[in-house]
């Protein structure tokens, strides 16, 4: 029936015992510790956050899971279980230019916190045993990587007794990122992974990184947010995302700004008319109203529930989509049928989520109407002959944290 078509997030405990009895059969003794961190959906500002914008994610209940101990060999040894092997690199010898695959994430934490290390007593010269165990889909724009990323900072951390704040840890997991794996992305998806908190959104301002819890109950309102994960494969993503990051840079040298943040949206069209290149104008018209969209779905959820202004919140969300459609060109048919077969079946609202080239949908439904709304998607793509989607409903999940 309908209800096979939502798939659930793995129940953490159970998970919490994968890992450990993975960490167990790889090096012989029990873990220290496991810990953390969750994927992530974007509800609303996208391709904002390297422009100083809003966003306003929440956590998934999609996690990923890290067993792990401190050793006096000055050696990680890293394993996960969605790869063979155990591979083993010593910590004195972390370099960028050397790093490839998903150990690079986790590798590039531990570079990334390599000065705290040093001035932290009893922490120089550590290594670490470390077993990962991911269940966020990966490829699907849900930030796999980050996951992996803020599960290690909260391991090493803990493990190292570094001390470190939520945000040093945000830091090192972006550092991993950007500069030891190479992902030129903003700072989003980590932020996310270990700021959010359950039951709300995060309101995220990336200018200064500070946050703001917002409620987000929409079960308790008969409501839900379905993830379809399109399963559209990311062609030249990379390429395509560097390209979006330079139109947007261009764009505020050309208004004379830092940063897209730092135009007023209120005199938008005459901004807008001192940018020749149609393109670059169009760049710019998408970043600049999808924060204002940010702060408007903000005002709207401080003025009632989420019911009370569900028409509302689903045009903005529309919108969202619509702009990253039309002006900042980063959807692929599988995210526009998607979207557009949710809106005909009845969602209030619903767009991509994340960077795009591919990866997943969300659309705001009523509870009750979730999986005939999956199921009409289900449809449309049978129909285009795309690979059948996948399926997830997002509670709004807790950020990363210690698990035994
Ligand atoms: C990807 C990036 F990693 C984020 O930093 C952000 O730019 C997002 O795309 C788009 O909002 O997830």
């Amino acid at each position: 029936g309908a209800a096979a078509l939502l798939s659930a997030a793995p129940e953490r405990a159970a998970a919490v015992r994968r890992v450990r009895e993975l960490f167990e059969e790889t090096f012989g003794a029990a873990p220290e510790g496991v810990f953390s961190a969750p994927g992530r959906v974007n509800i609303i500002g996208e391709h904002v956050d390297y422009q100083d914008g809003l966003c306003l994610p929440m956590a998934i209940p999609h996690r990923c899971f890290v067993a792990a101990s401190r050793t006096d060999t000055g050696i990680l040894r890293l394993r996960s279980a969605q790869a063979e092997g155990t591979e083993e690199i010593a910590v004195a010898d972390l370099d960028p230019s050397a790093a490839g695959g998903w150990t690079a994430y986790v590798a590039g934490v531990v570079w990334a916190l390599g000065d705290v290390i040093a001035r932290t007593d009893g922490a120089r010269g550590a290594g670490l045993d470390i077993v990962v165990d991911g269940y966020v889909p990966l490829g699907a724009g849900l930030s796999s990587s980050a996951s992996l990323e803020c599960a290690v900072a909260q391991a090493v951390d803990s493990l190292l007794g570094l001390g470190t704040t939520p945000l040093e840890r945000v830091q090192a997991s972006i550092r991993a990122e950007t500069e030891f794996a190479g992902a030129s992305t903003g700072g989003l998806d980590q932020s996310a992974s270990v700021l959010c908190e359950e039951g709300h959104a995060l309101l995220l301002d990336c200018r200064d990184v500070s946050t703001r819890p917002v409620p987000w109950d929409l079960a308790g309102q008969g409501l839900a947010l379905l993830i379809t994960d399109t399963r559209a494969e990311h062609s030249h993503v990379d390429g395509e995302y560097v390209a979006r990051r330079r139109d947007s840079e261009t764009a505020a040298r050309l208004l004379e700004v830092p940063t897209l943040r730092d135009v007023d949206a209120a005199g938008l069209e005459d901004h807008l008319a001192r940018i020749e290149d149609p393109v670059i104008r169009r760049r710019a018209r998408h970043v600049i109203t999808e924060i204002e969209r940010v702060r408007e779905f903000d005002r709207v959820l401080a003025s009632g529930s989420v019911r009370e202004n569900v028409v509302e919140l689903g045009a903005l969300l529309n919108a969202s989509h619509d702009s990253l459609r039309e002006d900042y060109e980063v959807t692929v048919p599988q995210l526009d049928v998607a979207v557009d077969a949710a809106r005909a079946a009845g969602a209030h609202g619903a767009r991509m989520t994340g960077g795009g080239f591919g990866g997943s949908t969300i659309a705001l439904v009523e509870a009750d109407a979730a999986e005939a709304v999956a199921a009409a998607i289900a449809a449309a793509f049978a129909e285009h002959g795309f690979t059948a989607p996948v399926f997830f409903l997002a509670l709004p999940s807790a950020g990363a944290g210690i698990d035994a």
